[in-house]
């Protein structure tokens, strides 16, 4: 079992001694063409770049956030919302690559979510020491399909709690290439990425970026 894994209760190994949480698929090294994944989150910044939003209060994200598909989540003084357009461009976020929109319904598929159609995929660029504190994702229409979350460039440490904000939180370690798949009873549970440390990786350089892939829109 992972050592820097804790509040054994919360986390177990299975028989492999990869780390098991309900609610939680993790697949270690799924997205294995990473240069090909960082090129098409490139093609995506090259049309909406990523930028640091606000969240309702005024303070500053420390993450810089992007998206492509047919919605984007946003964030300002007026709340968090999916919208159509990018705010900043004032034109639609750009489609969403086929290798990206591919790789999470395989994810999604071997996670056991056999028909996943995500109508948006939200990147998060982290430089070392940005963060993302624990918060729920409660901005998408339906709860009952999973979010796919791939991890890519500098490693990271996923921080898991539960229904309510003050629940104390599992560290889960994520290396480039990682793959979660997320959905289920836990789906509204608090969660939130420790400081990024310093370093550097062979494609991204200093940087650790993270995709959701989400189904916003009610499905038709
Ligand atoms: C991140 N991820 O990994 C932030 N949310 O940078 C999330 O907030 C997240 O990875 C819901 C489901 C999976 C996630
Ligand atoms: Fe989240």
């Amino acid at each position: 079992m992972n050592s820097d894994l804790v509040n054994s209760d919360l986390v177990s190994g299975d028989l492999f001694g990869a780390p098991v949480i309900p609610g939680i698929s993790l697949l270690p090294g799924f997205a294995a063409d990473e240069a090909g994944l960082i090129a098409a989150v490139d093609a995506v910044a090259l049309v909406s770049p990523f930028r640091v939003m606000a969240v309702p209060s005024g303070a500053k994200m420390s993450a810089a956030i992007t998206n492509c598909g047919t919605t984007g989540w946003v964030s300002d003084r007026r709340g968090y919302r999916y919208q159509p357009l990018d705010p900043q461009t004032g034109r639609a976020w750009p489609e969403m690559p086929v290798v990206l929109r591919d790789l999470a319904q395989r994810a999604a598929a071997q996670a056991g979510f056999a028909d996943f159609t995500p109508d948006v995929c939200l990147m998060n660029r982290y430089m070392p020491g940005a963060k993302m504190g624990l918060h729920q994702d409660r901005d998408e229409a339906d709860f009952a399909a999973p979010i796919v979350s791939v991890s890519l460039g500098l490693p990271a440490v996923f921080l898991w709690g539960g229904p309510k904000r003050t629940d104390k939180t599992a560290r889960l370690p994520l290396a480039s290439g990682d793959v979660v798949v997320w959905g289920g009873r836990e789906r509204l549970y608090f969660h939130g990425i420790a400081p990024v440390k310093p370093g550097s990786h062979p494609i991204s350089g200093a940087v650790r970026l993270n995709l959701t892939f989400r189904r916003a829109l009610p499905s038709v």
